[in-house]
């Protein structure tokens, strides 16, 4: 079994922890996505209270009238918005009143419009916790399967057709995991599992990984790709890379592929625009003349050159471990200018490198014309002008040493290791470990000459 078309389900989720987006940016978002060609907005924020953790109460009337528009917005930009629920912390699945209460939430939706729904069992415990279920059900997989079942005779019987998709409590793995299997051989074939690849946040996806869950399973997998969102361990991150390494012939054995999208609105539509593109034309897919193109979109023609001078330094990430490439190359060209050619040009070379980094800092801070996301970005963009900072102390201090003033290259000393510590006292992850190696290099070198 294979598939022909590219992936039917091209959708954004919004499934991280944190501030949930404001009602005005899901309606933006709803028409960016539409012009971008994705076709499914899932409707999940971890910290909306009434979506899980009291999944069991139902919306406030603003919530609901909130709905009712991004159900009309995502009508008008041809989306299928999916109505997502997560009541696995506290659902006794056993319990008819509790079903209940899922449906009325379903049903409520329903007759808002919705016709596409989610229920979502992802980061919950693994096991059954109350007693009745655990009298009930042999496994989590056999209540899981049996809430689902329950859910979906429901909806069947409703006048208009639905859609149902399941996030399972193990999602990521071969597709060979006991849960999986038990529960994808047990559901019907019409409802799609998500799933998020080899690891939650995987480096990598290919046409195999998919092939194999399909054929464990019995369903072909719909991506969560857990990229760009940068929630909980890895929110020091700033991922505004291109998607990378998802196979081309991924569409083949997936059922859909949706995006987990950042809190940050406008961080997330450079890389969301590379992932429409991806899923567009998943073979012509080239990450990084996407990329440009993305960012020139975002950010504007005006300010792109410098935007792609930072963003150059922010993209290391689980999908990418190449971090700060042209920086990392600069100082290669700097040592060798060093050690085998004119000493002083060197260093002129480095004090231009580190000044530029400084101008181009200042003016995304203050000059960006998208504020939005020179607001989204303003911490990383900090943590890069104290990087050019330290950099810059250290030309400073190389020059002292080169011209052999020694009082001056003490000086010099002192200063490179307090902005040091200013720059390490900020946890955004910009520039990776390439500015910490430099400085450690050069005070080093240092330690050996005075
Ligand atoms: O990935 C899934 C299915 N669930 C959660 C997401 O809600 C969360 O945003 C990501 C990234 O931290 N990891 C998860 O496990």
């Amino acid at each position: 079994m294979s598939r022909t078309e590219y992936f039917s389900i091209r959708g954004v989720i919004e499934g991280f922890y944190g501030t949930p987006w404001s009602h005005a940016d899901r309606l933006s978002m709803l028409a960016f996505m539409g012009e971008q060609g994705f076709n499914s907005y899932f409707y999940s924020p971890k910290d909306d209270p009434y979506l899980r953790e009291r999944w069991y109460e139902p919306h406030p009337d603003d919530q609901v009238t909130h709905v009712a528009e991004l159900i009309a917005q995502a009508k008008r930009k041809q989306m299928a918005f999916y109505y997502c629920l997560s009541p696995g912390l506290s659902m006794e699945y056993s319990s008819d009143s509790h079903l209940e209460k899922v449906m009325e939430k379903y049903q409520q939706m329903f007759r808002l419009g919705v016709r596409h729904f989610g229920l979502l069992f992802d980061d919950i415990p693994m096991k059954l916790l109350h007693g009745m279920d655990q009298e009930s059900f042999p496994s989590l997989a056999d209540a899981h399967a049996y809430v689902i079942g329950r859910v979906w005779e429901k909806m069947r019987s409703w006048p208009e057709q639905c859609w149902l998709v399941v996030c399972p409590t193990r999602y990521h793995g071969l597709g060979n995991e006991a849960y999986i299997v038990s529960l994808g051989r047990k559901l019907p074939a019409e409802i799609h599992l998500f799933w998020t690849g080899r690891f939650i946040c995987s480096p990598s996806i290919t046409e195999g990984d998919a092939q194999r869950f399909w054929e464990h399973t019995g369903h072909p997998p719909l991506y969560w790709d857990n990229y760009p969102v940068n929630d909980l361990a890895m929110a020091n991150e700033l991922h505004i890379g291109p998607l990378l390494h998802r196979d081309p012939q991924l569409y083949r054995y997936a059922a859909g592929y949706v995006a987990n999208a950042m809190e940050y609105v406008e961080s997330s539509k450079i890389p969301l625009i590379t992932i429409a593109d991806y899923l567009r034309q998943p073979e012509q897919y080239e990450p990084f003349r996407s990329w440009q193109e993305a960012i020139r979109q975002v950010v504007g023609d005006d300010d792109s050159a410098e935007f792609l001078d930072f963003a150059d330094n922010v993209q290391g990430s689980f999908l990418n471990d190449q971090e700060a490439v042209q920086l990392t190359a600069a100082l290669h060209q700097f040592r060798f200018e060093l050690l085998h050619g004119d000493p002083m040009v060197a260093v002129a070379g480095l004090k231009d490198l580190f000044f530029k980094m400084e101008r181009t800092a200042a003016y995304l801070q203050h000059e960006l014309k998208n504020r939005r996301l020179a607001q989204e970005i303003g911490q990383w963009v900090n943590k890069y002008w104290h990087w050019s900072k330290v950099g810059q102390a250290a030309a400073a201090l190389i020059e002292e040493g080169l011209r052999g003033r020694t009082p001056q290259a003490l000086l010099g000393l002192l200063r490179l290791k307090q902005s040091l510590r200013r720059a390490e006292r900020l946890p955004q992850k910009v520039c990776g470990n390439v500015m910490k190696i430099f400085t450690d290099i050069v005070l080093q070198e240092i330690k050996r000459r005075v």
